[in-house]
């Protein structure tokens, strides 16, 4: 099956954390979701979650046979098998491992389920910094803009990169 081209988005805020990156990484991999380049590791100030953690945040190419929610089903297991429980109670709570698709290829999807691009990233520095990284080039699928102009509108949010 053809290989699809996507950019996914990892963080945790609690445990090992960088622990936590490099196992989910490993379980990408296994699931023949191969990391075609990785960023640096970031250190990040929690947005629009109270009182939690800073986490560490990292964003991947990857290339899959996948389709988006197949994709996503995967992301999800692998988020289970690390433990994350999803309550309705805490919707946005502190996370051993958060992976989310931010862009595949240039689709644009809307279903229940799943939004590509990720409805929130053109308002997290914590993603736009890692994309923009090792993919400085790249467009936004709805806006047609470069992702550099975007992050550029971003103001406030620490973010540190970190030696590797
Ligand atoms: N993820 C969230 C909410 N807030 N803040 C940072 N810095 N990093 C994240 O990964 C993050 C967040 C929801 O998934
Ligand atoms: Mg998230
Ligand atoms: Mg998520």
């Amino acid at each position: 099956m053809r290989l699809k081209q996507a950019f996914l988005s990892l963080g945790a805020n609690v445990g090992d954390r960088r622990k936590n990156l490099e196992e989910a990484l490993a379980a990408l991999e296994r699931e023949q979701i191969r990391i075609i380049s990785r960023s640096a590791v970031y250190e990040t100030e929690p947005q629009d979650v109270a009182n939690q953690p800073w986490f560490l945040n990292m964003v991947v190419e990857c290339e899959c046979p996948y389709f988006p929610l197949q994709l996503l089903a995967r992301a999800e297991r692998i988020e289970r098998e690390f433990g994350r429980i999803r309550t309705g109670a805490v919707p946005r709570g502190p996370r051993i491992i958060d992976i989310d698709i931010l862009l595949f290829g240039n689709a644009v999807v809307d279903t229940p389920e799943l939004t590509i691009p990720h409805p929130r990233m053109l308002q997290r520095r914590f993603v736009l910094e890692p994309l923009l990284e090792i993919a400085p080039e790249i467009r936004h699928p709805r806006t047609k803009e470069p992702l550099s102009r975007h992050l550029a509108a971003v103001t406030g949010q620490k973010v540190k990169k970190l030696s590797t």
